[in-house]
């Protein structure tokens, strides 16, 4: 391929080969004719982290030398996917390591296939921190990634008979071969116990010591971020949970003895495993453990190497900002008050000061069930001296509101950080940030002008917008080779890589007969990729001939996968009773992970199942319509779905997806969104041009005023559109459940007859034409070919505004202000 390498001077193909087959024999005894897949896995990454360390010291000497300030990018999330690939294309070493691998008989593929995704994270909200931090380290821009390392990260998805069925994701089994553990840099956290009062007379004022608690050690491992081609290595830090003493069984003291044994199970289960839910706050109190046990340590240590090399923290904002990804890490506001208050023993007012202008806040969601509201006494109980910083700060906002807004109780109720009985963390996170921002310009405006209105009104400086990114090193260069070395051919540099908005140099071939040609034959080769893929790992035969529809995202209502595969049923019944109906036959491929506890959407996973089981084996359909539901989704195997695709699903209610980000990763690998006006899909038809994408469905302005009015009446439809009525009664006629009438039941009442809340309460039925007709636009469009592959190609083109280099830019300019670090070897 064409990526030639800037930096991989040094790089030298024997002395490297040597080296694996060294470390195959020191690491695990074996020659090459008997060593395992894995362990030449092991072996070769084992040997790239040392191309990495020498740039990896350099980094962070060069840091030191310019006393640069830090981003802390703190989030209980990092869906890292793998990292042996990426790190090899960002050194800029792969093609030279591919050959290396085959000289020795080896597929590099195979190879990157043994590696575990690391999976510590859900969906969106972790794969954009992942991103980030891949982009400020490709900017030179310093930043500790900050996190948990948990024990099992998001759960593996095996279908049974249909059904979503998880088990436990052991990432770490074989060990991680890029992680440093740190113990030099261990934290102690406290739990628990309660707050005496002493009075200091020297200072003339109370003291405030904690007492009674258990105390857990976070120890810290760091993974190497790698920078494309710039040296720069900065660090994930991910902290373990590891008790303080180790337990000592001859112990005599009874009391000694029970606290140790305490001790222990505190530390055993708090890192134990990652919460699988996206988008549901459910007030667990082992998750409130996870928040304070990564930022109490996240923070103490950048307090510490803060004064390392500076006396005056009064200056620290200078150095270091702490954002916020979402609101599970905001107790670094109290806890960063903690340290300055107790430790450091300065007055309230300066450590406000400090403690405002170092800490921003990210909104992922609009959603009224993810919203954390922390029970109060749970709260107290766990963290006693933290809740009674939290007191004081929600005590004198208050006093600010009041003086603001003399008797206007409604302001109090909708702003107070205390309410009802609940620490409500949103609202902690943006009276303490000096920075509030939503991930794309819809959601930042519905924040604005609804949810967070009264904010906005009495804080307007706080908000801005931060449309989100992705990274086009992972998601076109390593997913898409094939795609990557076809554009830097055509535009004749490859440095999109580091530049993607040079990627519009191929609108110049839009209408070039033999580009369009080019263009769809390295998708069809890629559709055959998917294909075997799918052969391999679920066993159906797929059409690589056939239009590639894709809708890959993790399974909730408002994302509605339900309304895709309604519309799947709906098709069915036409091409059964219309067998000669124009249709371009077309594969429907969904993934998608349910959280293990949500019902409603593990019913939609196994109605796909059992609507693909009907049509994929109706000889009357002779395949031309398939449904394939992909098992286990995932990083890795995203990106070998996002270079297959011709149609990307992003048919979310209107105003309920924040931005989407897998949108992103479809346009850039040329395919053409069906879609709704939500998130950041309102920006991609603007750069694409409303002609290059299919769009359909209400409005969010429509969708919040129906919602206003508490909702719409779908039996209404139901009753007057026969296709429509024909579909919801086959959930219940056992047509798609082998005569079953009660398995979709469920979801069948959701639209006519809820048992709670309001009747299609994501607007199903009521976009359902409008969709219908979209599709079936799409299904015409993809039959002129020379039109299609030139709006394919007009999406890669156009994607550029959507790297996340891009977006991290903004974060520096507006909110971070960090300084470039060039390093040198
Ligand atoms: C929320 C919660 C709620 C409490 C329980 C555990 C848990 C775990 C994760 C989350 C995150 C939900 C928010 C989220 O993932 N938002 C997504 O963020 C993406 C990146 O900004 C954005 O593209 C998606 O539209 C948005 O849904």
């Amino acid at each position: 391929t064409v990526v030639k390498n800037p930096t991989a001077i040094g790089f030298d193909k024997e002395v490297f080969k040597k080296n694996v087959l060294d470390n195959l024999k020191s690491l695990f005894r074996k020659t090459m004719e008997t060593a395992s897949q894995q362990e030449i896995f092991q072996a070769v990454a084992f040997e790239v982290k040392d191309l990495i360390i020498d740039r990896w010291l350099a980094t962070q000497k060069a840091y030191k030398e310019q006393d640069a300030k830090y981003v802390y990018y703190l989030s209980m999330e990092f869906l890292m996917g793998r990292a042996l690939g990426n790190n090899l294309i960002n050194l800029c070493c792969y093609d030279e390591v591919a050959e290396v691998l085959e000289e020795l008989g080896l597929d590099i593929n195979v190879i990157e296939d043994q590696e575990p995704d690391a999976a510590l994270g859900n969906g969106g909200l972790g794969r954009l921190a992942a991103c980030f931090i891949e982009s400020l380290s490709t900017l030179n821009y310093p930043v500790y990634g900050c996190g948990i390392r948990y024990k099992y990260g998001m759960f593996k998805q095996e279908i049974h008979d249909g059904y979503q069925v998880e088990v436990p994701d052991n990432w770490l089994e074989n060990g991680n071969p890029f992680e440093i553990k740190r113990p030099e840099y261990t934290q102690t956290v406290k739990f628990g116990g309660y707050v005496r009062i002493e009075w200091d007379a020297e200072r003339q004022r109370n003291r405030f010591i904690h007492d009674g608690y258990q105390a857990v050690n976070a120890v810290p491992y760091d993974i190497p971020v790698v920078g494309y081609g710039n040296n720069v290595v900065n660090v994930l830090r991910i902290w373990d949970a590891q008790p303080i003493q180790e337990f000592n069984l001859a112990s005599f003291d009874k009391g000694d003895y029970l606290q140790a044994v305490e001790q222990e199970n505190l530390a055993k289960n708090i890192v134990d495993v990652l919460y699988p839910n996206d988008n549901h706050y459910s007030g667990k109190e082992l998750r409130l453990k996870q928040q304070y046990f990564f930022v109490s340590a996240s923070v103490q240590q950048a307090i510490r190497k803060y004064k390392e090399t500076h006396s005056d923290l009064h200056k620290l904002p200078e150095k270091v900002c702490f954002q916020l990804n979402d609101t599970h890490p905001t107790v670094t506001v109290p806890e960063l008050m903690r340290i300055l208050l107790d430790e450091e023993g300065m007055e309230w007012d300066e450590a406000w000061d400090i403690t405002t202008k170092c800490c921003a806040y990210t909104n992922h969601t609009i959603m009224a069930e993810a919203l954390e509201k922390w029970p109060v006494d749970l709260f107290m109980r766990l963290l006693p001296r933290i809740y009674q910083i939290v007191q004081e700060i929600n005590r004198r906002f208050l006093i600010e509101v009041e003086e603001r807004y003399p008797n206007q109780y409604n302001k109090i109720r909708s702003m107070a950080i205390l309410y009802e009985g609940q620490v409500r963390m949103a609202n902690m996170a943006i009276v303490a940030g000096f920075s509030v921002n939503g991930v794309a310009r819809l959601h930042t405006e519905i924040l604005e002008k609804r949810e967070l209105r009264d904010f906005y009104e009495m804080m307007p400086e706080k908000f801005n917008n931060k449309t989100n990114g992705i990274t086009q090193r992972r998601f076109l260069l390593h997913g898409n080779p094939l795609l990557a070395s076809w554009v830097t051919e055509k535009i004749g540099t490859d440095k999109w890589i580091t530049d993607l908005p040079l990627i519009k140099g191929l609108e110049a071939y839009a209408d070039d007969t033999k580009a369009q040609q080019e263009f769809m034959d390295i998708k069809y080769k890629n559709k055959l990729r998917l294909a075997k893929y799918i052969k391999e790992h679920n066993h159906i035969d797929v059409d690589p001939n056939s239009i590639y529809d894709v809708q890959v995202k993790r399974l909730h209502e408002y994302k509605r996968q339900l309304l895709n595969i309604l519309h799947v049923m709906y098709l069915y019944n036409q091409m059964k009773a219309n067998p000669q109906m124009d249709f371009y036959p077309t594969t429907f491929i969904f993934g998608a992970k349910a959280a293990a506890g949500y019902k409603r959407a593990k019913e939609t996973i196994k109605l796909i199942n059992s609507v693909a089981d009907v049509v994929n084996n109706d000889p009357d359909i002779r395949g031309r319509i398939k449904v394939v539901f992909i098992e286990n989704y995932r990083v890795s195997n995203a990106e070998i779905i996002f270079a297959a695709s011709d149609v990307s699903e992003q048919i979310s209610t209107a105003s309920k997806e924040a931005s989407g980000t897998g949108n992103m990763k479809f346009m850039l690998n040329g395919a053409v969104t069906l879609g709704t006006m939500d998130g950041a899909n309102v920006e991609i038809v603007e750069e694409v041009g409303a002609e290059n994408a299919f769009i359909f469905g209400m409005s969010s302005e429509e969708v919040m005023a129906y919602e206003a009015n508490g909702g719409y009446h779908p039996e209404e439809i139901y009753r007057n559109d026969p296709d429509i009525h024909r579909i919801l009664d086959q959930l219940v006629d056992g047509t798609f459940s082998h005569g079953d009438r009660e398995m979709f039941r469920e979801i069948y009442n959701s639209f006519l007859a809820p048992s709670y809340g309001r009747a299609d309460q994501y607007f199903i039925l009521k976009d359902f034409r409008s969709y219908a007709e979209a599709r079936e636009r799409v299904n015409k469009a993809y039959q002129d070919k020379a039109r299609w592959a030139k709006m394919a190609m007009l999406n890669t083109a156009n994607s550029g505004k959507f790297t996340s280099d891009r977006t991290i830019e903004e974060y520096v300019r507006d909110i971070w202000h960090l300084k470039k670090v060039q390093v040198t070897l």
